[in-house]
Parts: structure tokens; sequence; C-alpha cells
């Protein structure tokens, strides 16, 4: 193998989840259509460490040049603190071992490791943002002997940001994801996929670079989807996907070519995605659209409905009219048939615990199936991904006192310690009213529970016994597809 990427995504409520993660796998994918051999060993997190390595050793062979890690999660969270002291110790055993190797880290918060790791004590490189020119770059550089892309050094180490003008190859508009067999997909699983990159939007907490963009930049061609949608049920018997844009319906014209692609496959697709309700409700004939094209689970990034945060966030719709809309959009308009699922933030200035405890009761009383609390996330420390909140926080009252060694921000209702006790607190008062998330209602799918039935259960109704069972099956099998390759 000329590379081997280790990846995982963690869900914070539990452990055993099975999600793949889309962007190891596409630079994969773009690797091997420039001729290069890569290996993606996944769900690293759910294998015993001596499994682990036996799995790597077996790819690593005379041509292995590099070892990736992909990292979606946020390293400082305490739940995750085993995983990063396992993760760190594989790396530092692999570098030990394996010294002519190049170890690199990419994802959307793999820069963050950068900090931690100075000097290249971990990572020779730092892949930040979209990477599929600049890790290709560097393939070409260490085996075919091109020009080294650019770099700029931060704390000691080698970053490849995007900004950094590289010879550019990829076009994401007629790319094609091709999953392969070494990726050892299991019989029907869900797949990650993607048809847009960029958000048109630009709240003001959001921690994505790439916000603001225009309606029609980097849109896949419908054709291209419909041929990677044949082509995974075809080899994998896939026909259920996690969508992973950040807005599945920023562009109406889309909606439609998707609505009618879906009807000419030859199965019923299902997929969950993030949709925003202001756009729904301004292009009234997408809603219909909606109950035809499959969509099984719809994600909203709602946030709040109180109209001071509601505006300073840039989502002044959500104040204005989530109230009135959700509710007639998933009883009347869908007649609940797609799963609704909502995400809130805790912790914005105007709002304080006892209102945000009414914002849950407002969900339990139009009995809405899922709806999940955020803590709101504001730093300076990160060098990267910076939110209109982290670089002017104080333009919106905000300011930072020092917690246990730790850089927290301050508003005046609360501070970032109150906000995550919040959170507990109102997903504690909520749970046992509400159903499974989105995302879980797709994992679900592949054990055979039917959409149907997940979306109308609570949580507490699901049998977590089985769905463990099952997820225990899928890594034994996994595991042993990837032995056998
Ligand atoms: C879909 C999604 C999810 C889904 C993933 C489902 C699935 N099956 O994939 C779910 C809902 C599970 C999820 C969860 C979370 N997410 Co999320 N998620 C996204 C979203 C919208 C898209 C990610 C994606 O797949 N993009 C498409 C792929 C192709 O892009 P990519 O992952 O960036 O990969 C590229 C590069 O990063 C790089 N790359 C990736 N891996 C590697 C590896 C190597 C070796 C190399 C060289 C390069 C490389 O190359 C890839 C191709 O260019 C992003 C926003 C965004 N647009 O990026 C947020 C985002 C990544 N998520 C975010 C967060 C905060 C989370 C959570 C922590 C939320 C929470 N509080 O629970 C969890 C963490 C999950 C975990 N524990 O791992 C933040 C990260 C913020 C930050 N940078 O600090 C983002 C940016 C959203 C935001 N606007 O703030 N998420
Ligand atoms: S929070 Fe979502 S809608 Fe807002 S800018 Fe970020 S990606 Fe776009």
């Amino acid at each position: 193998m000329n590379g081997i990427f280790l990846s995982a995504i963690i869900s914070n409520t539990r452990a055993n989840a099975i999600l793949r993660p889309l962007g190891p796998y596409r630079i994969a994918s773009y690797l091997r259509q420039h001729g290069y051999s890569i290996q993606v060993i996944d769900f690293v997190h759910l294998f015993e460490n001596d499994k682990l390595l036996q799995l790597i050793k077996k790819f690593i062979t005379p041509e292995t040049k590099f070892i990736g890690f992909s990292m979606m999660i946020n390293h400082t969270d305490p739940k995750l603190k085993n995983f990063y002291i396992k993760m760190v110790n594989l790396f530092s055993l692999l570098r030990r071992e394996y010294p002519t190797l190049k170890f690199i880290i990419g994802g959307s918060t793999g820069f963050a490791w950068s900090q931690k790791f100075q000097n290249g004590s971990l990572f020779d490189y730092i892949v930040k943002g979209y990477g599929e020119d600049h890790t290709l770059a560097l393939f070409n550089h260490h085996y075919r002997g091109t020009k080294h892309p650019p770099f700029e050094i931060i704390d000691g180490n080698k970053h490849l940001p995007e900004h950094l003008v590289i010879e550019k190859d990829f076009n994401f508009s007629q790319s094609r994801h091709v999953w392969s067999k070494q990726d050892c997909i299991q019989p029907g699983e869900p797949l990650p996929i993607e048809f847009a990159r960029g958000c048109i939007f630009k709240c003001t907490f959001c921690h994505y670079p790439h916000i603001g963009k225009q309606k029609n930049d980097f849109t896949k061609h419908i054709e291209c989807v419909e041929e990677e949608l044949r082509y995974n049920y075809t080899m994998f018997g896939t026909d259920t996907y996690y969508v992973t844009d950040d807005t599945f319906n920023a562009d109406t014209e889309f909606v439609k070519a998707f609505t009618d692609m879906s009807k000419r496959l030859p199965f019923k697709l299902n997929y969950a995605a993030f949709i925003r309700p202001d756009l729904l409700k301004a292009n009234p004939e997408t809603e219909d659209m909606f109950l035809e094209n499959g969509i099984v689970s719809a994600y909203f990034g709602i946030e709040t409905f109180q109209e001071d945060n509601a505006k300073m966030i840039g989502k002044g719709w959500s104040a204005k009219h989530g109230k009135k809309y959700l509710p007639y959009l998933y009883h009347e308009k869908w007649k609940r048939k797609i799963h609704i699922n909502t995400g809130m933030i805790a912790g914005l200035p105007y709002e304080t615990l006892d209102d945000l405890k009414k914002v849950n009761q407002w969900f339990m009383d139009n009995q809405f199936p899922i709806w999940k609390w955020h803590a709101l996330y504001l730093g300076r420390t990160a060098n990267y991904y910076k939110s209109e909140f982290d670089l002017n926080a104080e333009k919106y009252g905000f300011s930072f006192k020092i917690f246990e060694g730790k850089s927290i921000w301050v508003n005046k209702s609360c501070d970032e310690i109150t906000a995550m006790d919040w959170v507990n607190e109102l997903d504690n008062d909520a749970k046992k009213y509400q159903g499974i998330t989105a995302w879980t209602t797709i994992e679900l799918s592949m054990y055979g529970l039917k959409f149907e039935e997940t979306h109308k259960l609570r949580n507490s109704e699901i049998d977590w016994n089985y769905v463990t069972g099952k997820s225990h099956t899928f890594i034994e099998n996994y595991y042993k597809d990837l032995l056998a390759l």
C-alpha cells in the first residue's frame, strides 16, 4: 500500500455507533484515481489496540510512505480522552517503529492537534480544509519526485492549508466518488455522500470556513450523482445515505433535479440531510418534493427562537417564523412521514436556563420527535476555522476568563462551563420524550429496524441490546474482511 488512512466518527451518545466519515474515503478515492494504492482502516475507536496494530501492519509494505489520520472530533472533549490517548500512543509507537514513513493528519479538526504536538513530534504534515489537491501533490512529491507543495510552518509543524495556491486538479462538480472493494462495505450498509461543498449562509457562530458561497458553486452534476447512487446499489446493495452537505436545499433547481433523478433509480432511495426550513418556506414547491425524493429524516439548525439571539447569530427567521412553521410542516404538510431533528444552542446571551426549559417544553407540547442541545462553542486558541464570534467576541458581548487553566467564554447570562451544564440538564429533562437522531435512524436501518417504526419510538423503547449486538457483528465482519484482503 502507498498510504494507510485511519479514521473514526465517535458519537457522543453511543460508544458503538457505526458511522463512516466521508473525508478520508474521498481522499482515498481521489488518490486511487491517480494510481496510488490506499487502504482506509475505519472505526479505529472500536478495535482493541492489538487488533488495530495487526491491521495496520498487514497493510504496511515496502512501498508504503504515508500513514494518515482523519479527525472530525473535538479532541479536548473530556468524554473522548481515552480515544485521544489511544491514538497518541498508537502514532508514537508507529513513528518509532517506522521512522521513514510520513505521518499526515487531515479532517475538519485535524489542525487542532498541531498546538499539542509541536515540531513534527507526531505528524509530519497537517492538511487543513478540503485536501484533494494538497494530498495528491504530497504523494506526487514523495513518489514521483515533483515539486514539494507549498506549506506554512505553524507550531513547528508543516501545515498545508487550502489557501496556499497549488496546481488545481480536483474538480468537485464533476468528481466521482468511488467506494472500493478495499473499503469493505458491508452488504446494504448506509454510506455518507456529498452533493455540494460550501454554504450560502454566514452564521456568526459557524466554524466552517466555506460559508457565504454563491448558490451554484461547487454543486455536483446530477449525472455524477445518479451514476454514484446506481454504482453503490449494484456493488454493495446500498440504498440509504447520510448526506453531508451543509444545506441540501440551498438550490431549488438542484432539489428539483434530484427529485426527478430519484424517481429514475431502480430502487427506493432513503436519506437524511441538513435542510434549511427558511428555504423550504420560501420555496413551498420543495416541501412536496421532499415527500417524494427519499428523505426520511431532516436535520434543522434552528438554534434559538429568541429574537435578539436569532438576529445575533444570523438566523432571524428562526425567531420570526420557527414556532409557527415547524409544527405546520411536521404535522400538517409532512404528516409525520419525515422525521424532524432540530439543533438548538445553549449559551447565547439573551436566554437563561429558565427560558431554555420553556423551549424544551414547547418541543414536548408540539410532539416533535427529537431536538438536541449544543453548548455554544467560541474560542480564541484554534489557529484555523475561526467563526465571526471567535474573531469579534467582544462586539457580541463575550469576554474570556480562565477556568482550571483553560480560557473559557463568558456573556451576560452564563459562561462556557455553565452552558455545558445546562445542556446536560436540558437533555436529561427532554430524554424521556425524545426519539433518536436523524443519523441514528439511518444507522439502525442497516440492522433491520424500519424507518416507519424507529420514527415513532422513543429512545427508551429501542432495544439497544439488539443494536449493540448488531454493531459488534458489523465490526467483526469488517475486521474479517480487512484481514481477507
Ligand atoms: C456531516 C457532518 C457530521 C455528521 C457526519 C456523518 C457522516 N457519516 O459522515 C455527524 C452528524 C455525525 C457529525 C458529527 C459531529 N460534527 Co460534524 N459536520 C458534518 C459536516 C456538515 C460535513 C462533514 C463532511 O463529511 N464533509 C465532506 C467531507 C468530504 O469533507 P471533510 O470531512 O472536511 O474531508 C475533507 C478534508 O477535511 C480532508 N480530510 C479529511 N480526512 C482526511 C484524512 C487525511 C489523511 C487527509 C490528508 C485529508 C483528510 O480531505 C477531505 C476531502 O477534501 C461538517 C461541516 C463541513 N461542511 O465540513 C460538520 C463539522 C465538521 N462538524 C462539526 C462538529 C462540531 C461536529 C460534532 C463535534 C458535533 C457534536 N457536538 O456532536 C460531531 C463530532 C463527530 C465525531 N465525534 O467525530 C464542525 C467542526 C467544527 C470545527 N472545525 O471546529 C463542522 C465543521 C460543522 C460546523 N459548521 O461547525 N458531523
Ligand atoms: S451554521 Fe450551517 S447554515 Fe450557518 S453558515 Fe454554518 S454551515 Fe451554513
